[in-house]
């Protein structure tokens, strides 16, 4: 079978059952060196802080509390690109993303729900992405099918902090318990999600974790019950991925209607969506 044909990338119905029943996919060479040339300006561009003026805390280090300057950022985060730069939505990731998205959900419409910017400074041993599972961030809704695409701008393995997750742990019946990262402060004051958006979920014993290694070009997917993180960047060169999350146009819906766009600067009464 060829995997790509224009814009589509097709993916076999055994792929399909293996994110159903996993919780993950890896696809290979979905964009082409000359696609992948076309999004490396723009993410280089909001990585340098570029716009972090207009984006307040969506351009912030998911593994540092808000406030941290920049020049002390390890985990770069640039949060909704294509709000700050608009002429940039709909690009061919997106467009593929969404492809492959419309194949894997049969029951409904997949949309768009929000995209994000990630890299790893070179030799920053802490700039982890805590283990979680994505629901655990987010608004209850009815639905809560989700595809979230990582696209790998960088070559990503162990040594510089590729994706890591448990296969099987979206299966799990309940949600494990997320809280908010603490950062020693000298007072030790409780921390809240308005201080630092990261959560964490601690590790069981008996969890097998897997590392997903990728080359540039490729994608992961994962879905919102698996639990997953990345570990710090050892290496000499930047871990740069570009993820796109879809979920159902009517949960996105109803995360729209109690003003939850996954801004950072949502104002969000999180004590009442925490689960
Ligand atoms: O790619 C990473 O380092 C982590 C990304 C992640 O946790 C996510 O997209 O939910």
């Amino acid at each position: 079978m060829e995997r790509r044909v224009g814009e589509q990338y097709r993916i076999t119905s055994k792929e399909i059952d293996q994110y159903d029943d996993q919780g993950y996919l890896v696809l290979k060479n979905v964009l082409t060196e000359k696609e992948l040339k076309s999004i490396d300006p723009i993410f280089d561009h909001f990585v340098a802080g570029n716009e972090s003026e207009k984006m307040g805390k969506d351009f912030c280090d998911m593994s540092q509390p808000y406030g941290t300057p920049i020049e002390d950022f390890q985990l770069v985060n640039a949060m909704l690109p294509g709000k700050y730069i608009p002429s940039f939505s709909k690009n061919i990731f997106y467009r593929i993303a969404k492809n492959i998205a419309d194949q894997l959900y049969s029951n409904g419409k997949a949309a768009m729900d929000y995209e994000q910017f990630l890299a790893k400074k070179p030799t920053k041993a802490e700039a982890e992405f805590s283990m979680h599972q994505d629901l655990g961030y987010w608004p209850k809704t009815k639905n809560t099918w989700t595809a979230t695409f990582s696209l790998a701008l960088s070559d990503a393995d162990v040594i510089n902090g590729c994706l890591y997750l448990i296969p099987g742990s979206n299966k799990e019946t309940e949600l494990r318990s997320h809280r908010p990262k603490e950062y020693g402060t000298a007072t030790n004051e409780a921390v809240n999600r308005d201080d630092s958006h990261t959560l964490i979920i601690e590790s069981k014993p008996n969890d097998k974790i897997i590392h997903l290694p990728v080359k540039r070009g490729d994608v992961t997917i994962h879905d919102e019950r698996i639990v997953h993180g990345s570990g710090g960047n050892l290496s000499p060169d930047w871990r740069k991925t570009y993820i796109i999350a879809f979920r159902d146009e009517r949960t996105i819906a109803e995360e729209r209607a109690i003003g939850f766009t996954h801004s950072h600067n949502d104002e969000v009464d999180w004590n009442s969506i925490i689960k």
